[in-house]
C-alpha cells in the first residue's frame, strides 16, 4: 500500500520526483491554510520530510497520530522536537557526514574571508578606493594564530584538518576530551577563549548549548579576536556579540548562522568587521544532493523494515 507523506518542506528536485514516484506527497509548504490541510490529511500521515530549519514542531507532529518516522536533511535537528518525538516513539533521521567536507570548505573559507577582508578588498577594488586611495591596509595572517574549535566532531575534526596546513594551532573544547586526537583539551570555553586568536563554532543547537559563546566568552576573545559562527545562531549571544564588535571588545565575526534566520540584525549588515553568510555551509549541489539522497533512503529502509540509515 502506498504511504502518506507530509511534505514540511521540499528537499532537492531529484529526490522529491523519487518521493513522488514512490509515495502519496502532502504539500505542507504549499499549503494555503495549513491547519486546514493538516486537519484534512493528518490522520494518514506516516512520514514526515522536512529540512534543517523547517523542522517539525510538536504541533505539526501532534496533529499526525499514526507518524512513524521524520526524515531530516540536515546533520542538526534541533528544530525537530526531539523529547515529543521520542515520547511517541516516533524515529527521527538526519544526514551526518555527508556534509563535512563542505561545511568545512565553507568554515574555512568564512576564516580566511574574516582575517584577509576578502569582502572589504573585493569592494575596496570596484568603488574604486584602490585608484582613489591606494593600497589597502594591511590584514593578518593567519601563520602562527591559535584556532579554538568548539565542538570537535565530524565536522570540527575535518575543520582541523583543513586549518593545520594553514600554520594554525588547534585547541578545542567539548563536554568530554576525547582520547583519539592530540590536539589540546579546555575543559572551560572561557579559559580557552582567552588562548585563542579565533573561536570556531561547530556544535550541536538547541537548549543544551543556547548562548553557550556567552558575553564573557566574546570578551575573553578580545579585541584582536575573531568568532566565526557556523553552527546554529542560538549558540552564541548576538546581542552581546553585536555590542562588543561595535565596541571594540571583540575584533571581528564571521557569521554563517543567525539567531532569527533569515533576518540579519541591521547592526550586523552595517559593520566592516563582520562577514556574513546565508546558512550555506552545505549549500553545494553535490552535498545537498548526497543529503537529500540519504532522506530518502532513510525512509526506504523504514517502510521495508530495515534497520534506518542514520538515526538520530
Ligand atoms: P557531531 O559530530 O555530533 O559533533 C558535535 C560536537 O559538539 C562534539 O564534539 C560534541 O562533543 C560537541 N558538543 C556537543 N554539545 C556540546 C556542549 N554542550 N558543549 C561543548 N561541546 C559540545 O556533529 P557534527 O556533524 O560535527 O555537526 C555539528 C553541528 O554543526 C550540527 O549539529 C549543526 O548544528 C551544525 N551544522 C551547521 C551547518 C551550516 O550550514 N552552517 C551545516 C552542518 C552542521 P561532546 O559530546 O564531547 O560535548
Ligand atoms: C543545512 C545544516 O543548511 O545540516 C545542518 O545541520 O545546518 C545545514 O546543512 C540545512 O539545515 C538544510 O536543511
Amino acid at each position: 500500500m502506498t504511504a502518506d507523506v507530509l511534505v514540511v518542506a521540499p528537499i532537492l528536485t531529484r529526490q522529491m520526483t523519487q518521493l513522488e514516484a514512490t509515495y502519496r506527497l502532502h504539500r505542507l509548504d504549499r499549503a494555503a491554510d495549513r491547519d486546514a490541510f493538516l486537519a484534512e490529511v493528518g490522520d494518514r500521515i506516516e512520514a514526515i520530510v522536512t529540512t534543517g530549519t523547517a523542522g517539525a514542531s510538536a504541533d505539526v507532529m501532534g496533529r499526525l497520530p499514526n507518524l512513524k518516522v521524520v526524515g531530516c536533511m540536515a546533520v542538526g535537528v534541533d528544530a525537530v522536537d526531539l523529547p515529543y518525538a521520542r515520547s511517541r516513539g516516533i524515529a527521527v533521521t538526519n544526514t551526518p557526514d555527508v556534509l563535512n567536507d563542505c561545511v568545512a570548505d565553507t568554515a574555512m573559507g568564512l576564516l580566511i574571508a574574516s582575517m584577509r577582508k576578502l569582502v572589504l578588498s573585493d569592494r575596496y577594488v570596484r568603488d574604486g578606493s584602490w585608484v582613489a586611495k591606494g593600497p589597502m591596509p594591511l590584514t593578518t595572517s593567519l601563520r602562527g594564530k591559535t584556532l579554538g574549535i568548539l565542538g570537535l566532531g565530524r565536522i570540527g575534526m575535518a575543520i582541523a584538518r583543513r586549518a593545520e596546513p594553514f600554520g594554525l594551532t588547534i585547541v578545542y573544547h567539548t563536554r568530554r576530551k576525547r582520547d583519539d586526537v592530540a590536539y589540546p583539551w579546555y575543559a572551560d570555553l572561557v579559559a580557552m577563549a582567552r588562548d585563542v586568536d579565533i573561536l570556531l563554532a561547530i556544535l550541536p543547537g538547541g537548549p543544551e548549548t543556547r548562548r553557550i559563546v556567552s558575553r564573557e566568552v566574546i570578551e575573553a576573545l578580545g579585541p584582536t579576536g575573531t568568532f566565526v559562527n557556523v553552527a546554529r545562531g542560538s549558540v552564541c549571544d548576538e546581542p552581546a556579540l553585536i555590542e562588543a564588535l561595535a565596541s571594540g571588545k571583540l575584533g571581528a565575526a564571521a557569521l554563517d548562522v543567525f539567531e532569527d534566520e533569515p533576518r540579519v540584525p541591521d547592526a550586523l549588515i552595517r559593520m566592516d568587521n563582520v562577514v556574513l553568510a546565508p546558512h550555506v555551509g552545505s549549500a553545494t549541489v553535490e552535498t545537498r544532493d548526497a543529503m537529500s539522497q540519504l532522506v530518502v533512503d532513510n525512509l526506504a529502509a523504514h517502510f521495508a523494515g530495515r534497520p534506518l540509515l542514520t538515526p538520530v
